[in-house]
């Protein structure tokens, strides 16, 4: 039995429908802190800062494997610091310490690209560099990796996780991130006609279609464990490209479309990021490979918002 916390949100939402089409409806809980509309197999509000009530559900449903996908994102923990940092540590030791006593077998949690900071290569980013992440959201996700491999090394357990970048979906909203203009510019598009971008026309970020996303999660969780050699967190390439470069290929399809920026407070959350990732250790260890372009995307998005 597999156990997803944070199943509303954006990521989850996808994921759990992918699991669920792979495993049978009944063998996955889906779980967040309120009720999500219409799940089609088990269903728990947990607040995954309630760790006895996560172990009543491990109990009762005998749960074997964690996704746990739940997080403050970098724009809104910056506004709360100290929650972002206490949500995002506590809850991930809890699912560790899981694993560490045997209750469950496996773990996926994900990291970020928010881990690079000012002084980490922007171009072409390698997985092994300099991690001086600015933001509260970042240094949780480096502190993760770090407890992750450190939990695998020293314990034994089963943990796997991606440095996701950018993630961009038709089928749910990103919350509270950096990188939610990508999904939105595609919305507003279709809705206005228009765009205010918060970041500067030329801000190029590691970005990738959920499809892609999904895909990449699910072929790391089932590669065979010796092959998985990096237990803090894989670099996931992507798509790289600007505010100006996904407006011009939405362009393409509504030659109406409109952007202006005004940048605010994600604009130097975003300068600190890298431009482009490396994920050749993806490649080598699990077989990774991208399918979605910026144009491949777009062309989707569109199609499927409207
Ligand atoms: C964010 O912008 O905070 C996230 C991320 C890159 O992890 N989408």
């Amino acid at each position: 039995m597999i156990l997803v916390l944070g199943a509303g949100g954006q990521v989850g939402s996808e994921l759990v429908e992918k699991l669920r089409a792979k495993h049978g409806n009944e063998k996955v809980v889906a779980s967040d802190i309120r009720e999500v509309g219409n799940s089609e197999g088990p269903f728990e509000v947990l607040n995954a800062l309630d760790k006895d009530k996560l172990h009543e559900i491990v109990e009762k449903y005998k749960i074997e494997e964690i996704y746990h996908l739940v997080a403050l994102l970098s724009a809104t923990a910056e506004k709360n610091p100290k929650f972002g940092w206490e949500l995002n540590m506590d809850s991930l030791f809890y699912v560790l310490d899981l694993a560490k006593d045997k209750k469950i077998k496996k773990v996926f949690w994900p990291s970020s690209i928010a881990v690079f900071g000012p002084n980490t290569p922007r171009e072409n980013t390698p997985q092994h560099t300099v991690t001086d992440p600015t933001t509260v959201y970042g240094i949780s996700k480096l502190s993760g990796e770090r407890w992750c491999e450190y939990y695998a090394n020293n314990y034994g357990i089963d943990v796997r996780s991606i440095r996701y970048p950018g993630l961009i979906g038709y089928k749910s909203m990103p919350g509270g991130g950096t990188t939610d203009y990508a999904v939105d510019i595609y919305h507003k598009a279709l809705e206005s006609g228009s765009y205010e971008c918060f970041l500067e026309e030329d801000t190029y970020l590691p970005m990738m279609y959920m499809e892609d996303a999904i895909r990449a999660t699910v072929e790391l969780m089932e590669a065979p464990s010796e092959n998985i050699k990096i237990r803090s967190s894989y670099n996931l390439g992507g798509i790289s490209f600007s505010p100006k470069k996904i407006a011009e290929e939405i362009k393409k399809q509504i030659p109406s479309f409109k952007i202006s920026y005004t940048p605010d407070f994600r604009q130097s959350i975003a300068e600190s990021w890298p431009k482009s990732i490396n994920d050749s250790a993806a490649q080598n260890d699990w077989n990774w490979e991208m399918e979605y372009d910026l144009s491949k995307m777009t062309l989707d998005m569109i199609k499927n918002l409207k």
